[in-house]
């Protein structure tokens, strides 16, 4: 999906909060993913899934992070997540479908957050994005 110039500008105002607080979004878009969909534990066999753990502060602050690395370089994000594309698709082997389950999750938390729904231009750029995320992360299953 193409973004705009429009949608970069959304997309970064928009996760200001998220990078300053990655441990929190991260800790809590993970744990709804794991309480909505419990199948995508079975990728965390060793992960203790109780809210504010630290596997969850933990994993969730990466995962942020990633995402984070990624706003930074919207014109390139194959580029910034090529790494991360090869370690989902060769070693974990994380199904697809469970990256719309996390963005979904995010979605969510960022609404929390911010005290009410995602003005219906924010969410339309950041789930752009999100969905971009997902498919440079399973571009190399094949
Ligand atoms: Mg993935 C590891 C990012 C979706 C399952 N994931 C990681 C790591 C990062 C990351 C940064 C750490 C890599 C490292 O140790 O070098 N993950 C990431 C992003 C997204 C995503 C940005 C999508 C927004 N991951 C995702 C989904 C699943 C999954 C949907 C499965 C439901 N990730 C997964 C597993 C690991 C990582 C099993 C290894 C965790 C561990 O054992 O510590």
């Amino acid at each position: 999906m193409v973004l705009s110039d429009e949608d970069k500008t959304r997309i970064r105002a928009a996760w200001a909060p998220v990078s300053k607080n990655a441990e929190v979004y991260g800790c809590e878009a993970l744990y709804r993913m794991f309480l909505s969909y419990p199948t995508t534990k079975t990728y965390f066999p060793h992960f203790d899934f109780s809210l504010g753990s630290s596997d969850l502060k933990t994993h969730g602050r990466k995962v942020i992070d990633a995402l984070t690395e990624a706003v930074n370089n919207l014109d390139d994000i194959p580029g910034a997540l090529s790494r991360l594309s090869d370690l989902h698709a060769h070693k974990l082997r994380v199904d697809p479908v469970n990256f719309k389950l996390l963005s979904h999750c995010l979605l969510a938390t960022m609404a929390v957050h911010n005290n009410g729904p995602l003005k219906p231009e924010v969410l339309l750029s950041v789930d752009k994005y999100l969905s971009d995320i997902g498919k440079v992360l399973i571009s190399r299953y094949r």
